[in-house]
C-alpha cells in the first residue's frame, strides 16, 4: 500500500487510558479518506481531541478549533461540500452534539458527506443523573445514510484485530465508505457515537519528551514557526503555592476568630450524643419539603445555589452549610474531616450536578443513601443505584433526628471555611473569577442564571447565599433570601449553548429583569442572543460575563495535568482552552446593546444597581485571568486542613 495513505506505523500504546486507545484505532480509521475535522471543545471527547491532535502532528490531517457546535458543523458541511471528501465535527456529550442537527439535515438533503463524531458517556451512566448524559444514539436516525455506535469496554483494540471486522478501526473505514457511497445511495451524512469511560486523558508515560514521536514515531507537518504562532497565547508559567504567605497576611483577629469557630465546631462534633448523623443533599430543583424536613429534624442541608433553597419563597436558608464542597474532602483530623467522616445517612433531593466531593459521598460504602423523589425523574431510570422513595414520612424515618450539636458543628465548619476563603480572595491583587461570581450571586435581588461551567460551580462554592457572613449588601438583610427571585441554570444536560437566549426568556415570562452570570465562551456561544429585531422589545437582561479568554474550566479537571507535562502546554490550550480574544464591547456595540467594562468590586456594585424595570439588555463585562486559577483552587482548598 502507498505510504503516503497510510501515515500510521505500527505502535504499542497497551499502558495507555482506555480511551485514548479506542480515540486512536477511532482516527485512524477516519484518517483513510478525512483530511479535515473540526473539533468543538468538551471533556467527554477529550480523548478524541488528543489523538486528532496527534494524528495532526502526524500529518493525517487538519484540525480546527471551534468553540460553536452548531457552526464547526456547518464548517465541516462546507468542506465535505467543496471537496466532495467527507469531513468531521467532533463534540462532547450533550446539547453539543445536539448543536450538529441544522447542518446534518441539510447535508441529508444536499447529498454531503458530514461526518458527526459525538462523544458519549458509557451505557450503564445513562438514566443514572450522570451530568451531561442523553441518549445520543440515533439521534440524526432518518437523516443519515449509516450510525455506528462503539462503546469502549466492547471494542477491540489491540493492533492485532486491525483485521477483524469489529475492530474500531475497521467499523469506522467502513462508515466512511457508507459517507460516500452509501450502498448506492450517494453520499451523505453518517453518525458515529463513541462512549467513553475516564479517564479521559493520556497517560503521562512519556517522560517529558514529545509524546507524538513517542507514540507514533513520525515527523510532524507543521513546522515549528507554524505550531508556535498557532499558539502564542498558552503556556504562561504557573504561579506557586503560597496560601500559607496569604494567611499570614489575615488580621490577627481575623486568625483568632477562625481558629475560635474551628476549635467550636470540633468540641461541637464530639459532643455528639444519640441521633442518625444525617445530612440532606439538595441538587438542582429540589422538592421543597425536604428543606423543611431537614429543619425539622435538625439535620445539616447541602445545597447547590439551583436547588431552590435559596429563594425568597423557601425562605429556610438559614439550614444550608456553605462551603459545603470544601468541607466534604477535608483531610482526616482536620475538624471538618471528621464531620465528613462521620456521615451515615444521606437524603438526596433533586439532582445534584455541580461537586465531585457530593458524588463521592453519594458513593460511599459506608454511606447509606436515599432519593427522595415524590414525582417522577426525568433525568433517571432504574439505572439509578440509590434507592428512591416518594413517600416524605418514609424519608422522615430514613434521616432521623440528628444528634445533639450536628447541624450546629457543620455550620461553623462551614462558616470558617467560606470566611477563611474569602480571606484570600480579598488578598488576591486582582479580581478573580471566584470572587466575582460570588458577588453577583450575592448581590442581585433579580431572578438569577447561572451559566454552565465555571460561575455555578464558583457560586456554589464561594457565595454566600445564606448570608451567614453578616458583611456586603448580599448579607446586610437579616434574611439573606429577601427578595431574592429564583436562582436557575440549564441543568438537564449543562450545555453552555443558548444561556443568555434562556435567560431572555425568563425576563419575557417573568416580565421582570433578570441577571445572567455567564463565562465568555458561553456568552459567545449565544451571541446571538443580542440579535433583536427591530421593533421587537429587547428582553431586560443584565449578562454579566466573566471574560477569562477561554474555557477555564478544563484547567481544573485532568486536562490541567496534562498541560502541565513537558511539551504538551501550547495543545492543551488550543483543545480545551480554546483562547479567544473577541472585543467584547465592540460585538455589543455593533448590536445595539450597552456595554460596561469593570474591574473592581465597587464598579460591579454599581453596574448592578439600577432600577429592576430598566428596560433592555446590558452587557457587564468583568476581565480575569484565568492562568492562577488552578493554583488559587488549591489554596482554597486548604482552609479546611486544620
Ligand atoms: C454546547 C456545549 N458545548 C461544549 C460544552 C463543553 N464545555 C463545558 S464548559 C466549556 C467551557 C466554557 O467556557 P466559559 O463559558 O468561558 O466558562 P469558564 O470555564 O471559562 O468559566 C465547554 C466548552 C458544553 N457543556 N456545552
Ligand atoms: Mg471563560
Amino acid at each position: 500500500m502507498d505510504s503516503s495513505r497510510r501515515p500510521f506505523r505500527e505502535f504499542d500504546d497497551s499502558q495507555d487510558a482506555v480511551s485514548l486507545r479506542l480515540a486512536r484505532r477511532v482516527v485512524r480509521g477516519l484518517s483513510l479518506s478525512m483530511r479535515q475535522v473540526v473539533l468543538a471543545p468538551g471533556s467527554r471527547s477529550a480523548p478524541l481531541a488528543y489523538a486528532l491532535a496527534e494524528a495532526e502532528d502526524l500529518g493525517a490531517l487538519r484540525v480546527h478549533v471551534r468553540i460553536d457546535e452548531r457552526s464547526a458543523a456547518f464548517t465541516a458541511l462546507g468542506i465535505a461540500m467543496d471537496s466532495g471528501a467527507p469531513a468531521g465535527v467532533v463534540t462532547t456529550s450533550g446539547t453539543a452534539a445536539g448543536e450538529l442537527l441544522p447542518a446534518m439535515m441539510e447535508a441529508d438533503l444536499a447529498g454531503v458527506p458530514l461526518v458527526a463524531i459525538t462523544a458519549d458517556r458509557p451505557e450503564e451512566l445513562h438514566g443514572t443523573g450522570a451530568n451531561q448524559t442523553t441518549w445520543q444514539q440515533g439521534m440524526f436516525a432518518s437523516r443519515v445514510r449509516d450510525e455506528i455506535h462503539l462503546e469502549q469496554a466492547e471494542t477491540r483494540l489491540e493492533p492485532e484485530s486491525r483485521d477483524d471486522m469489529l475492530s474500531a478501526e475497521t467499523q469506522v473505514a467502513l462508515l466512511m465508505r457508507q459517507a460516500v457511497e452509501a450502498r448506492g445511495g450517494g453520499p451523505g451524512p453518517v453518525h458515529l457515537n463513541i462512549g467513553l469511560a475516564d479517564p479521559l486523558v493520556p497517560q503521562d508515560l512519556d517522560g517529558g519528551s514529545d509524546p507524538a514521536q513517542q507514540r507514533w514515531a513520525r515527523r510532524p507537518i507543521l513546522d515549528e514557526s507554524q505550531r508556535r504562532r498557532m499558539h502564542r497565547d498558552a503556556g504562561r508559567p504557573l504561579e506557586q503555592l503560597h496560601s500559607q504567605e496569604l494567611l499570614g497576611r489575615l488580621g490577627e483577629e481575623e486568625r483568632q476568630a477562625a481558629r475560635e469557630q474551628i476549635r467550636r465546631g470540633l468540641a461541637a462534633a464530639q459532643q455528639l450524643d444519640a441521633g442518625v448523623p444525617s445530612v440532606v443533599v439538595m441538587g438542582h430543583d429540589a422538592p421543597p419539603e425536604a428543606f423543611t424536613l431537614a429543619a425539622e429534624l435538625g439535620q445539616p442541608v447541602l445545597a447547590e445555589p439551583t436547588s431552590g433553597a435559596f429563594d425568597a419563597r423557601t425562605a429556610a436558608v438559614d439550614g444550608a452549610v456553605p462551603a459545603h464542597r470544601m468541607l466534604l474532602p477535608a483531610p482526616e483530623g482536620s475538624p471538618a474531616g471528621e464531620l465528613a467522616r462521620r456521615i451515615r445517612r444521606v437524603v438526596v433531593a433533586g439532582r445534584p450536578t455541580l461537586s465531585r466531593p457530593v458524588q463521592q459521598l453519594l458513593r460511599r460504602a459506608d454511606v447509606e443513601v436515599l432519593q427522595y423523589a415524590p414525582a417522577p425523574l426525568p433525568w433517571s431510570d432504574e439505572r439509578l443505584s440509590r434507592r428512591t422513595e416518594a413517600d416524605l414520612d418514609a424519608v422522615r424515618r430514613f434521616l432521623g433526628s440528628a444528634p445533639e450539636g450536628w447541624r450546629d458543628a457543620w455550620a461553623a465548619a462551614g462558616t470558617t471555611a467560606l470566611r477563611r476563603m474569602r480571606a484570600i480572595l480579598e488578598t488576591e491583587p486582582r479580581l478573580t473569577s471566584v470572587r466575582t461570581a460570588a458577588a453577583v450571586a450575592e448581590r442581585v435581588r433579580t431572578s438569577l442564571l447561572l451559566g454552565s461551567s465555571s460561575v455555578i460551580r464558583d457560586v456554589d462554592l464561594a457565595a454566600d447565599l445564606g448570608g451567614v457572613l453578616g458583611e456586603g449588601p448580599g448579607a446586610a438583610a437579616m434574611d439573606a433570601s429577601a427578595g431574592r427571585g429564583p436562582i436557575r441554570a440549564l441543568r438537564g444536560l449543562s450545555g453552555i449553548d443558548g444561556n443568555v437566549s434562556a435567560a431572555s426568556g425568563i425576563a419575557i415570562a417573568r416580565d421582570r429583569r433578570v441577571t445572567a452570570l455567564v463565562g465568555d465562551l458561553t456568552f459567545l456561544h449565544d451571541l446571538n442572543a443580542l440579535l433583536i429585531p427591530s421593533g421587537e422589545q429587547a428582553p431586560s437582561v443584565d449578562v454579566v460575563v466573566v471574560n477569562d479568554g477561554g474555557g477555564a474550566i478544563f484547567d481544573q479537571l485532568e486536562h490541567g495535568e496534562v498541560g502541565r507535562r513537558s511539551g504538551r502546554a501550547a495543545q492543551v490550550e488550543r483543545l480545551f482552552g480554546t483562547p479567544q480574544t473577541a472585543d467584547l464591547q465592540a460585538l455589543a456595540a455593533g448590536h445595539g446593546v450597552e456595554h460596561r467594562l469593570v474591574t473592581n468590586l465597587g464598579q460591579l456594585d454599581a453596574a448592578l444597581a439600577h432600577p429592576d424595570d430598566r428596560l433592555g439588555l446590558r452587557v457587564i463585562e468583568v476581565r480575569t485571568d484565568r492562568t492562577g486559577l488552578r493554583d488559587l483552587h488549591a489554596r482554597l482548598a486548604a482552609v479546611v486542613d486544620d
